[in-house]
């Protein structure tokens, strides 16, 4: 590159230095001043000009024949024809006045959930979303896969979720405060190698390192040893999954017993006690009491356990932090409800290192760092349609049109969905039963996928856009609550036929008459530099000067300081609840909802409740799945990249079996082994490990589903989870994704050599 540019790029998982040789990206290196670099951008140049990489516009074969039969065809198995742009925007254009015309802006479905990448101009749902805006308008996705039993529930119990991620209690504190931090589902550093929009400086392995060395005691209580690092892990307590709640009952149930509990706290700061010690006592709907015997036969935790683990909690200066992933899973709003009940209970919510942190360790900046001053973004523009699916319905919507659902104590109706726009993200690895989805992704009339690599979700399209990656485009990253600015200049152009999606969205937009709404006149690059001077006058405002656009793009990521480095959550409102109410109903946090009581949900009661996993182990198999995050990379961005491929067996994506689970079955590391259900399988290669609880298997996330259809039910050979996931919500309060709740079996694969992977290959083509 010429010396005007920086090296430097931002992903969501840190800062790099890219190398090229003029044309091509050759290797992208870990950036000297991150504290703990992580080797994703190893993935990067191995990915980007890979066979799976898309050369060319193409149109699903049988779509362009049918034309009006559009259903005509699989989706996800027909062959594609490579087209010219204009032939390709001219369909889309086409497609948008039909739909418009025929059925209203309420069938254009653009939900478009997923992480795409780093970036503040070219962030590819936020471009969709101002193109479909200036056309009318379309039907958006609330949530994520993420968090979404927190985001819908935490507000009718606490504050919004979101603010309390910004508000976490700091690890300095806790290193200053804490005598023993309680961590269900464990605090998994490599999920902190991420935060959405970009993470430079990577603090949380420094800062909990730092915490067990000022002896802060940590209890794993996880499926997964390694879900904490092994020098801070003092105890692993490995629950049966889903069983957390219960755990925290028992717990729960000794305080009370006991005395331990803070009845003054109790008073001043929640409501609903009463009916949280009647259920713990035997007294509420199930009559069950919640003795520590009762949460053993739930948990497999011994009984001795729970009570000399409450009384230490009592006893010390207690952090209760609960992973994501455990609301991940079948009735994924309890353990959240449960975790804020037993904090209430020890009474430290508030004070410096007790209390809860639900999410920790979902993202690197949880509890390490938080931003200034906000940067520009590109602005979506005004929605005109106001409806909107809960994200992890995407299946079931396309199921039932029309058809009613509950959300949020609301009922609600599904859209028509008849054409459906995917731009940064990729539902085939997202979404859970996969083979639902397929069958799902038949019913629009059209499909559209804007992606980088032929991934399923795109072999999902009847119009695929190639489209440059973030390297090959001149932006700056500013992750949403990161402490740096990055410059990320077009390290080099978008091989083949490769576009910009705004330049791609430009060109729509000039066919369909609303060119300048959408550009608003300006370039891309032009974009770039108008967000930069927004950010500058907005970090002026906070005191710091930043360089003009120059200047900043040609030298090196500019590090903010943290506003809030001595951060406690909720003191404010426990130094003055008047003064500080939560906005709950009754200002206070609660343990019994009115509200939700009264939506009068079976499966999402008024206070927390104990309800076991639902797949069954007759029909499904014995064992567990977990499907954590990948070390090796972000869900299934730049899967056939080098680092994430380094890790495979066989080709396959690692499963890890406890030695126990193997030897039952003949299975020796290394081997291809089957791993099936009532409603899928899928291939892995076998990693025998005793950190994984007995009983559970855990296969990381985000390999390329590569499904052989004509297997019943389809045989993904390469080891994506969802192969084997129910498509089942946490409840119908949130409706959330719950795909750490499922029973399952494995064998060894012994039916000769097994199909090789074409995960990475791009789809048949034919020539017209
Ligand atoms: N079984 C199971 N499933 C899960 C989870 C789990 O724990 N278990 N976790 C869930 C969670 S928390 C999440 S967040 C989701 C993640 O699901 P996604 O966010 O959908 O996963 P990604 O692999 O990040 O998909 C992003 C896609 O965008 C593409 N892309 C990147 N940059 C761009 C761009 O600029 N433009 C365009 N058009 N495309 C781009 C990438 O190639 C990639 O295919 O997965 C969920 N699925
Ligand atoms: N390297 C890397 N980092 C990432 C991502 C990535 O793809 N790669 N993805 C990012 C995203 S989008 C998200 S949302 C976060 C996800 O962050 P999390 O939701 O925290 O991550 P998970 O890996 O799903 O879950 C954490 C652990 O919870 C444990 N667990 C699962 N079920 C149970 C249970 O019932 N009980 C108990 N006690 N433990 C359980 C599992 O062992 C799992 O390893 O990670 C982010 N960070
Ligand atoms: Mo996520």
């Amino acid at each position: 590159m010429t010396s005007k540019h920086s090296a430097l790029t931002s992903s969501h998982w840190g800062a790099g230095i890219v190398e090229t040789d003029g044309t091509r990206i050759t290797a992208v290196h870990p950036y000297a001043a991150d504290p703990a670099p992580n080797r994703l951008n190893e993935n990067i140049p191995g990915s980007l000009y890979g066979t799976s990489r898309i050369r060319r516009p193409a149109v699903r074969a049988s779509w362009l024949e049918h034309g009006a039969q559009r259903r005509a065809g699989t989706r996800g198995q027909d062959a594609f024809v490579e087209v010219e742009w204009d032939a390709a925007l001219e369909l889309i254009a086409g497609e948008i006045r039909r739909v418009r015309e025929q059925h209203g802006n309420g069938s254009i479905f653009a939900g478009s959930y997923g992480w795409s990448s780093a970036g503040r101009v070219h962030h590819a749902q936020s471009l969709l979303k101002r193109f479909l805006n200036t056309q009318g308008g379309f039907v958006r996705s609330e949530g994520n896969y993420s968090y979404n039993a927190a985001l819908v529930l935490m507000p009718y119990i606490s504050e919004d979720y979101r603010l309390s991620i910004i508000d976490s209690t700091r690890w300095s504190v806790v290193e200053k405060h804490s005598e023993l931090v309680l961590a269900f589902g464990g605090l998994a550093e490599r999920n902190t190698a991420v935060c959405d929009g970009g993470l430079t400086f990577h603090r949380f392995p420094g800062a909990v390192r730092a915490c067990a060395r000022a002896g802060v005691e940590f209890i794993n209580i996880s499926p997964l040893r390694s879900d904490m690092r092994a020098d801070i892990q003092t105890e692993w307590l490995a629950p049966r999954p889903g069983s957390d709640t219960a755990l925290m009952m028992g717990l729960a149930f000794v305080l009370l017993d006991e005395g331990l509990h803070d009845p003054a706290f109790l008073d001043r700061y929640t409501v609903g006690f009463d009916r949280v010690a009647a259920a713990l006592r035997g007294e509420g709907a199930d009559g069950i009491a919640k003795t520590p015997q009762w949460a053993e036969a739930q948990t497999g935790i011994p009984a001795k356990r729970i009570v000399a683990l409450a009384r230490e909690m009592a006893a010390k200066r207690t952090l209760i932090t609960v992973a994501a992933g455990l609301q991940r899973a079948d009735f994924g709003e309890q353990p959240l409800w449960m975790c804020v009940t037993l904090a209430a209970m020890l009474g430290q919510i508030g004070l410096p290192g007790g209390g809860y942190i639900i999410g920790a360790a979902v993202n690197g900046n949880i509890g390490t760092k938080e931003r200034l001053f906000s940067s520009g973004t590109m602005r979506q523009l005004a929605n005109p349609v106001s409806d909107f699916l809960p994200v992890a319905m995407i299946a079931e919507m396309l199921l039932n049109p029309g058809g009613d659902y509950l959300y949020n104590g609301q009922q609600r109706r599904f859209p028509d969905a008849r054409l459906v726009w995917w731009a940064g993200g990729n539902p085939f690895h997202h979404h859970q039963d996969l083979t639902r989805l397929h069958a799902a992704f038949q019913t629009p009339e059209t499909v559209i996928v804007n992606e980088i690599g032929w991934t399923a979700a795109a072999r999902h399209a009847d119009i695929v856009l190639p489209v440059a990656a973030a390297q090959e485009r001149l932006d700056f990253g500013a992750g949403k609550s990161d402490d740096s600015l990055v410059p990320m200049p077009a390290h080099a152009a978008p091989p083949y036929q490769a576009r910009l999606e705004y330049d791609i969205y430009a060109d729509l937009a000039d066919r369909l008459g609303s060119a300048e709404a959408f550009t608003e006149n300006r370039t891309a690059e032009q974009w770039a530099e108008a967000l930069w001077d927004v950010t500058r006058q907005f970090s002026s405002r906070a005191g710091v000067a930043l360089p003009d656009w120059e200047t900043f793009i040609a030298g090196d990521a500019i590090a903010v300081p943290d506003p809030s480095p001595e951060q406690v959550y909720l003191a404010d409102f426990r130094a003055d609840p008047e003064k500080h109410p939560l906005p709950t109903p009754s200002g206070r946090l609660e343990l019994y909802s009115e509200t939700i009581a009264g939506f009068g949900l079976a499966d999402c009661p008024g206070q927390a409740t104990w309800f076991p996993p639902r797949d069954d182990p007759a029909e499904h198999g014995p064992l567990f799945l977990l499907s954590g995050q990948p070390k090796t990379r972000l869900h299934s961005q730049l899967d056939d990249g080098a680092y994430s491929r380094s890790y495979k067996v066989k080709d396959r994506e690692p499963v890890l079996i406890n030695p126990a689970d193997a030897a039952a079955r003949g299975i020796a590391d290394g081997d291809v082994v089957e791993l099936f259900n009532g409603r899928g399988r899928c291939l892995a290669g076998a990693r025998i490990s005793d950190d994984v609880r007995p009983g559970c298997l855990f296969l990381w996330t985000g390999a390329w589903y590569d499904p052989d259809f004509s297997q019943s039910p389809p045989l993904d050979r390469h080891g994506n989870p969802n192969a084997l996931t129910h498509d089942r919500r946490t409840s119908s309060l949130s409706q959330s994704p719950a795909a750490h709740s499922v029973r399952l079996d494995v064998r060894k694969w012994t039916k000769g050599e097994p199909p090789a992977v074409q995960a990475f290959a791009p789809p048949p083509f034919i020539s017209k």
